[in-house]
């Protein structure tokens, strides 16, 4: 299994993310990518499509120009053997474990998807953090962001806020779609703190779900895939009923 070393661990608690450089070999990036530009292409499902966001700058309907355009490969755990194993490989696990726990779950309700962010038709993403949408007895989970390619400004790489895990919000600092309200001064203060998240083909994000994000649409001319997951103490559970609680979990156990 491999290990953060203490001050990643550090690093993390502090600012509820940490980017660690070339964990993937840069031939299972290319094989990834591969099978993914494959899966675009065959647009095989499950699909989310930048158009039923209604995000900024994402086509009006998916009868629209550029309407097709997938925003995720959705079930990639599923989808095939090779992000699977990535998902449940020791360079990911052992890390997470750090993080969360001995008895770790990979959740299939939440992330489990290619992001594939095209050019002509990325859609921007507004301030939020994860849980929004997530319902768990605790909102402590912590996601994986591998970068298949190199991701920075210009193609629409992550924003990030360090240390807004540990904020603690009131819901009138978000709109109705749980998007951070720019119009707020105190959040405007907050958004001074940003940090953009470049990285290479290979570098993985681990990320809290309470960490404030965002991103820019793709302005470059080729396409930005990442491989995202979720994983959560096995103690933590969804709660029934809800999205959350929709597929089960894959127990990733010592
Ligand atoms: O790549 C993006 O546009 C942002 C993705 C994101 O923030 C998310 O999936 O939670």
């Amino acid at each position: 299994m491999s290990v953060f070393s203490p001050p990643e661990v550090e690093y993390f608690e502090r600012n509820g993310f940490v980017i660690v450089k070339n964990i993937a070999a840069h031939k299972l990036c290319e094989r990834m990518k591969a099978l993914a530009m494959r899966h675009l292409g065959e647009e095989i499902g499950p699909l989310e499509y930048e158009a039923q966001l209604k995000y900024p700058g994402s086509p009006a309907s998916l009868d629209a120009r550029g309407g097709r355009t997938v925003r995720r490969l959705l079930q990639a755990f599923s989808r095939d053997a090779l992000f699977r194993e990535w998902a449940v490989s020791p360079e990911i696990v052992g890390r997470v474990r750090q993080l969360l726990g001995p008895s770790v779950d990979l959740s299939q309700a939440h992330h489990n998807c290619v992001m594939t962010k095209n050019p002509a038709f990325s859609s921007a993403t507004s301030w939020h953090q994860d849980i929004r949408y997530w319902s768990f007895e605790k909102p402590e989970l912590i996601s994986t962001w591998l970068a298949l390619g190199q991701e920075h400004e210009e193609n629409g790489c992550l924003l990030l806020v360090p240390g807004s895990h540990r904020i603690e919000f009131r819901r009138e600092q978000f709109d109705d779609a749980f998007f951070l309200r720019e119009d707020v001064e105190e959040n405007r203060k907050i958004l001074r703190g940003r940090v953009t998240a470049e990285l290479d083909a290979g570098d993985v994000l681990f990320f809290h779900c309470r960490l404030l994000h965002a991103a820019g649409r793709n302005r470059t001319g080729l396409t930005k895939f990442a491989a995202v997951f979720t994983y959560h103490d096995a103690r933590n559970r969804p709660l029934p009923g809800t999205r959350s609680a929709s597929l089960p979990e894959i127990p990733l156990r010592a």
